[in-house]
Parts: structure tokens; sequence; C-alpha cells
């Protein structure tokens, strides 16, 4: 599977968020990532459905959704998801987790289980042949800017070892969080195919196209 690049657009500027996109699709920046937050499960906002709206007349690059809301089954049917979207959800935002996949699933999209610093990774082997991707948060999600949690190393490559004794190559392994090129190249190793570049990598001081250049350097070698 080709590693992907997920440009976090919490991270871009607003004030001039249409040529940020137009850039990021000049140089086939795979997904856009919308990080969408309730000031609950996590303590801060995020991007609203009236912005992605905008957002979708203006871009044909595919959304990548990360629900970051306590039981999101309320929120889902206002994103407007496509096929080609892909969607994560976090294991403890919903007291029936598999019945939130299945209502995101009924879009046709992909559906991802997002997983926080201190999530067992036990929950992976009850949902693995039920999912098409993780999402594993290396940061406690809320914020841009932050250091990677110091165990976040050890558990991309237990999440890795997860995905090979399941035989899921095909299953997409995204990384969320303080993804530096250094980072994105180490996650690589682990088996990491997605990458959510923010502050870290992309958006690093204002030098956007050169960063994207950079990152895709970073994920070939
Ligand atoms: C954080 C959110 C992320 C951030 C991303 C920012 O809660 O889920 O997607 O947008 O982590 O990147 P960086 O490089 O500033 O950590
Ligand atoms: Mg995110």
């Amino acid at each position: 599977m080709k590693n992907k690049i997920s440009a976090s657009l919490m991270c871009a500027d607003f004030f001039n968020l249409k040529e940020t996109v137009k850039l990021l699709e000049k140089h086939n920046v795979d997904y856009l990532h919308i990080d969408i937050m309730d000031g609950k499960f996590v303590p801060n906002l995020g991007i609203g459905s009236d912005c992605i709206k905008a957002l979708k007349k203006h871009t044909s690059i595919p959304f990548d959704y990360h629900i970051m809301v306590k039981e999101p089954d309320s929120i889902i049917d206002l994103l407007g998801i496509r096929e080609n979207d892909i969607v994560s959800v976090h294991y403890e935002s919903s007291s029936q987790i598999q019945r939130t996949l299945d209502n995101i699933k009924k879009y046709n999209c992909k559906v991802m289980i997002a997983i926080n610093p201190a999530t067992p990774l036990c929950v992976l082997e009850e949902l693995i042949y039920y999912i098409d991707g993780i999402n594993l948060l290396m940061v406690n999600p809320g914020f841009a800017g932050q250091k990677m949690v110091d165990n976040c190393k050890k558990k991309a490559d237990k999440v890795g070892r997860i995905i090979r004794k399941f035989k899921r190559d095909d299953i997409i392994f995204e990384v969320d969080g303080n993804i530096s090129f250094e980072h994105a190249k180490m996650l690589k190793q682990f088996g990491a195919n997605m990458f959510v570049a923010g502050t870290s990598s992309l958006f690093l001081d204002c030098n956007l196209e050169q960063n994207i250049g950079k990152m895709q350097v970073a994920l070939e070698e």
C-alpha cells in the first residue's frame, strides 16, 4: 500500500484556507484530515459542519474525518460523508462502538477505530476484522503542537505486530500527532502507512510547498 499523507486542516492558516487547499491539491496530497471536537470528549473545539460543507464545494481531495465527540452517532449524519472518505471514531467515545461503526459504514466509506495513548490495544483484537483501519494517536488528542507521548513508539510497534498477526496487510494504519519528518520515517518501519501532517511537518515555518515535497520524500525512502 502506498504511504499516504493526510494534511491536518486545523493546523492551516484559516485566513488563507482556500489557497492552502489549492496547494495541497496541486501537490497531490492524499487526504484532508478534519478534526471534529466537542469540548467534552476532548477539551477543544474543532472544524464544524458548515465549514466542511464549504470545503467540499471547492476540493476533490477526499476527507479523513477524525471524530473526537462523546456519543458520536448524534453528529455523523451532519458530515455528508462520501464513499471515498475515511472516518475514525474513538473506542471510548461511544457506549456501543460496534453500533457506531455500523452507523458510519452505511455511507460505504472506510471506517477506522481511533486509539488514544492509554487505550489498551486488546480492543483491536476484538475489532480488527470489523474495521478498515486504525488511527493511532501519538498524543492525547485535542490540540496541535504537542510532543509525542513516551509509550507511543512502543505502541506503534505493537500495533504493527497485531496487524501482521491477524494478517490484515490491507488495513490502513494511520498515525496522528507530532508526525515530524523523522517520526514519519520511524513509524513507517512499524508499518504505519498514513501520516497526519500538522504543525510538526507540513505547516512548519509557513513553507507548505517545500514541506509537502519533504514529507513525500521521507515516505518514499
Ligand atoms: C489532535 C488532532 C490532530 C492534530 C495534529 C496536529 O488532537 O487529532 O489531528 O491536528 O496532531 O499535528 P501536530 O504536528 O501539530 O501534532
Ligand atoms: Mg486528528
